[in-house]
């Protein structure tokens, strides 16, 4: 079988596009998805989840609901760019797909413990709420994985506040215990998933597939398209595919080494991802950090991933 990723995610529209490469490429087992409050409510976001494996026949891959709210901080939204459902944009369907009756943070120490060592990559797309919970239950957790995937920070500028990302200033003490961990972390900031813009081109690549699943993601970046337009981006950033892309494609990103360090503590900074390439602080590199994508690549994934989900099931025999 192929990659064993479990995604823990605050769907979200980029998040949307992340499971679906997630349960769609043929080189990614699914193994669990877990849902984290971030760009809406832990209500809406594990609604949508759920509505997103709906539209995309995604079934027997578990959901578990996380946490409603950071660690210590108060919990912020993002509804300027993902709307009052967390999912603006296609009509969403009530889901058929069952809910997880264990928290996310459990079934992801489940889910690694069953696996053998070294070869569960936990890809979070969220807040890292849930991550940094499941590594206080289960510190064996860090050598048990074979990696982390995050979609979090930024080594130049943030988009939330001038120094921070959404995804870590969110819940920047948890954030902070992912970077510290003694696991293989990959960081796949802004400065990678700015590279990453929806366009047209690709849209229209979605467009021609003509199944329903098409038209939801049509549907999707379309409204996405129209809230990054307000900030003057010429199309919406896919942030989470990028996340889930690094782990199935060794060729689609590449990547310096850094020590990667988090803003506690910071008067303007919190949540800034301060990233030490020069060893300037004299710390050991910690994180293996994102800084260019081949977009063909990209697109192409993620196009072959929503036609396959998007076709009737071979019939059986
Ligand atoms: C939050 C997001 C995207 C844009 C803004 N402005 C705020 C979400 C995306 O789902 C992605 O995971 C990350 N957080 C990008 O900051
Ligand atoms: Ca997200």
């Amino acid at each position: 079988m192929g990659e064993k990723i479990l995604l823990d995610c605050d769907p979200g529209h980029d998040d949307a596009l992340a499971i679906l490469l997630a349960a769609g490429d043929p080189r990614s087992e699914l193994l669990a998805i877990t849902t984290v409050a971030g760009n809406q409510t832990i209500d809406k976001v594990t609604h949508n989840a759920r509505a997103v494996c709906t539209v995309a026949g995604v079934s027997g891959v578990p959901i578990a609901r996380g946490a409603a709210a950071p660690l210590v901080r108060e919990a912020i939204i993002a509804p300027d760019y993902h709307g009052e459902s967390g999912l603006d944009g296609p009509a969403l369907p009530e889901p058929t797909v069952p809910l997880d009756p264990r928290a996310a943070a459990e079934l992801i120490v489940e889910t690694v413990l069953a696996h053998e060592p070294g070869t569960v990559t936990l890809v979070p797309t969220g807040p890292l709420t849930n991550i940094a919970l499941a590594l206080a239950l289960e510190p064996r957790l860090a050598e048990r994985v074979k990696g982390v995937s995050l979609m979090g920070g930024s080594y130049t500028r943030g988009n939330r506040t001038p120094a921070a990302e959404f995804n870590i200033l969110a819940d920047p003490e948890a954030a902070a215990a992912v970077f510290a961990a003694d696991w293989p972390v990959t960081m796949v900031g802004l400065d990678l998933t700015h590279q990453a813009l929806a366009d047209d081109a690709f849209r229209g690549r979605v467009r021609e597939l003509g199944t329903p699943l098409a038209g939801f993601v049509e549907d999707l970046l379309g409204f996405f398209t129209t809230a990054y337009a307000r900030r003057g981006f010429p199309a919406p950033a896919v942030h989470d595919l990028c996340a889930v892309a690094a782990v199935l494609d060794p060729g689609v990103l590449t990547y310096r080494e850094a020590f990667v360090t988090v803003e506690l503590a910071g008067r303007w900074t919190t949540g800034m991802t301060v990233t030490d390439f020069d060893g300037l602080l004299g710390r050991p590199v910690n994180t293996r950090v994102a800084v260019s994508l081949d977009r063909d690549r990209l697109w192409d994934m993620a196009v072959a991933a929503i036609a396959r989900l998007g076709r009737p099931a071979p019939a059986a025999g």
